[in-house]
């Protein structure tokens, strides 16, 4: 198979009208982190038998395409001894690959950060190729303060990225493109949006300079929001309609997808915010989805509190956010659907 073809059929498979990606590619700092809240120690063991059962819920591919994996799940099995990457193809869901490595402070660039990893990455990607893995994943994260992002912060963090894309499309992965502008702080929304346009036309002349066709890439980006401790907050028609506005200014149209990610957003805002992006899209260029960590997850952890027996429950929670979501990718969603 071609390399053309072959990153074509993956976004055919990951770009699907009513379907997402589930971000599960919580780095072992977070995942205690998530484990930490419900008194669930994080191992190798917990981390597995919690992955394996979100992979093995019943009717999941009904409603995500994609899941984001950690390394280590790639080779991780259920109780039963299936490889979780197959546990998912199984389910009609793609197993995809978090590649970048976290981040470090960017030298001269006080406040920003730079994300590391490009180091080893072909060859990375070829070993996660062989165990299953069809697309991957590389973070950028920048903070708004007064002062930050700075211009240099803006435009190595898209180097940076354009470099990981260039390197996955060569070895026929295709690569999620994620710039995240973080929530934390009390800026406007009207600020938000001002960073936001600038990494993403710095990510898309990144990305043209190093020549990759972003046909073959899927953008995972920050909503328009308002800084969480910001003094007004936005309804979920602004925060949809601003958006839209500046995904118009700054994305291509030859772009197949956008998957959002929910960035500390409670489940249920990161529905409604999508709900109300694809009431409002009309004729969009690409499909407006989703790639939730938290918002998917945060029910999911709960129910299921580190006890075999609150398994089922617990993927009741994940196949229902994964349903309202989906309900979101066509502007079909509504609160009363919360108590279905
Ligand atoms: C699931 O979390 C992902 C990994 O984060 P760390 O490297 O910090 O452990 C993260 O990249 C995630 O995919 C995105 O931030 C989207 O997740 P949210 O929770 O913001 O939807």
């Amino acid at each position: 198979m071609s390399i053309q073809i072959e990153l074509q059929a993956t976004i055919a498979d990951l770009v699907v009208k009513g379907k997402g990606i589930l971000a599960a590619d919580e780095s072992h700092p977070t995942m205690a982190k998530r484990f930490t809240a419900i008194n669930v120690e994080s191992t190798e063991e917990s981390r597995r038998a919690y992955r394996s059962l979100l992979l093995t819920t019943p009717g999941l591919g009904e409603f995500i395409s994609g899941v984001i994996l950690f390394e280590e799940t790639l080779g991780q099995k259920t109780d039963s001894g299936k490889l979780l990457p197959r546990v998912a193809t199984d389910q009609g869901i793609v197993p995809g690959i978090k590649v970048d490595k976290g981040t470090l402070p960017l030298a001269n660039a006080s406040g920003d950060l730079i994300t590391q990893g490009l180091d080893g990455l072909a060859e990375r990607l070829a070993g996660y190729k062989e165990q299953g893995a069809r697309f991957a994943k590389w973070r950028e994260v920048y903070s708004i303060s007064p002062h930050n992002p700075t211009q240099l912060g803006i435009d190595a963090n898209a180097e940076v990225l354009a470099r990981y894309a260039a390197i996955c499309q060569a070895l026929g992965i295709v690569p999620i493109v994620e710039p995240e502008v973080l929530l934390d702080g009390d800026h406007t929304i009207e600020r938000c949006f001002e960073v936001t346009e600038a990494v993403q036309h710095a990510v898309f002349h990144a990305l043209h300079r190093h020549g990759v066709e972003v046909e073959y890439i899927v953008l995972k980006p920050s909503m328009i929001v308002p800084g969480k401790a910001a003094q007004r907050k936005a309804n979920p028609e602004e925060i949809a309609e601003k958006t839209l506005v500046q995904l118009r200014r700054s994305v291509p149209a030859a772009m197949p997808g956008i998957n959002f990610l929910s960035g500390g957003q409670t489940p249920e805002e990161a529905t409604t915010n999508l709900n109300a992006m694809n009431a409002m899209a009309g004729n969009a260029p690409w499909e407006l989805s989703f790639s939730y960590g938290r918002a998917l997850q945060q029910p999911v952890l709960q129910a299921w509190q580190g006890q075999p027996e609150n398994s089922k429950a617990a993927q009741n929670a994940l196949y229902k956010r994964a349903k309202l979501n989906g309900a979101a990718r066509h502007g079909n969603y509504s609160a009363e659907m919360e108590k279905e």
